[in-house]
């Protein structure tokens, strides 16, 4: 008998591999973290207060979008849609687009892929309430996740891929083409991407969104040096960090940092890792890309899509852009 593919990986093996990640992210130069490991549970839930900032108004400005615009957006898809969300988060976006299917189909399979069992959680728990669906939570990497959910595709149906959030705002230029070009080559000629990305807009407004004042977003960064202690048997002071955000107008991305306030020694038994630590010096956590609209239609094109429709939020500057699998 074969294991159920969407059974989690043993804790074990995520502790193993979250410890070489810090083994060998903190000794690069500068010293860094995958942001991906900022959503343990009580990161998932500072990223859902992040999303409730005044300051913060992606997910909002995405809302309204979806709210506004969703009618038209699953008009060039033709039916019957499975819907597969990337960094699925709460679910609250995935209901809206699915609303917007009931009419035509009923139950709307939805594919839920996030490495954050929190997330996965939480938006099955959202999802529950609504009726004409049926969830399947994939714990598992974006691209794993595809592969499951092209895998599982009920016949004659098309999928409609979501990635949303600007989650794409966290790839390095190069890997954020690649992993367009990653989602293209798991979807079938009338598949189709919608796209969220945040589009670049004056720095003032993007260092609040970043480093709020209620200290939100510094909480959430904080807590990955937490989640070590915790996880990685490590010994960070946190009131000897501050957080940092930092716009990057050459590379257009806004980056997170841990400075440290003062020279200190840390251990993180779990990695096999001893760290000195000079004051000033920082941990790079995240980096959030922003985009120009043109910018994005070009991304999906040098990934093998076509663009089928951008709608742009004018007011907090947010781009929904759907692509179309050739
Ligand atoms: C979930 C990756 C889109 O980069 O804006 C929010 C995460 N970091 N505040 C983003 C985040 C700091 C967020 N993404």
């Amino acid at each position: 008998m074969t294991l159920p593919s969407r059974l989690a990986a043993p804790p074990e093996e995520a502790v193993r591999a979250f410890a070489e990640d810090v083994r060998r992210d903190l000794r690069l130069s500068p010293r860094q973290l995958q942001s991906k490991y900022l959503y343990d549970a009580l990161g998932s839930a500072l990223f859902e207060a992040i999303c409730l900032l005044p300051w913060y108004r992606i997910t909002r400005a995405e809302g309204r979008l979806l709210t506004r615009w969703g009618r038209e957006m699953v008009a060039g898809v033709r039916g019957p849609v499975a819907l597969v969300e990337l960094g699925c988060g709460s679910g609250e976006k995935v209901s809206l687009i699915a609303g917007q299917l009931r009419e035509r189909q009923r139950p709307i399979p939805i594919h839920l892929i996030d490495i954050s069992p929190a997330a996965l959680e939480l938006s099955e728990k959202n999802l529950g309430k609504i009726e004409h669906v049926s969830v399947v939570g994939h714990r598992a990497t974006y691209e794993e996740g595809l592969r499951r959910a092209a895998r599982e595709r009920p016949e004659g149906s098309t999928l409609l891929v979501l990635f949303l959030g600007s989650n794409v705002g966290n790839f390095d230029p190069p890997y954020s083409q690649m992993f367009l070009e990653e989602i293209r080559a798991a979807l079938r000629p009338g598949d189709a991407l919608l796209l969220g990305a945040d589009l670049v807009k004056p720095e003032a407004e993007l260092l609040l969104a970043y480093d709020d004042p209620l200290g939100v977003t510094a909480a959430f960064n904080k807590n990955l040096l937490q989640r070590i202690n915790t996880e990685l048997f490590a010994d960070f002071d946190l009131s000897a960090f501050d957080h940092r955000a930092v716009w990057n107008a050459r590379e257009r991305r806004v980056e997170m940092h841990l400075v440290s306030r003062r020279r200190q020694d840390v251990t993180i038994a779990r990695a096999d890792l001893a760290l000195s630590l000079e004051a000033g010096e920082s941990i790079w956590t995240e980096s959030s890309y922003k985009y120009e609209s043109a910018e994005i239609l070009r991304l999906g094109a040098g990934a093998g899509f076509r663009p089928a429709g951008q709608w742009i939020e004018p007011d907090a500057r947010f781009a929904l852009t759907l692509f179309a699998a050739p």
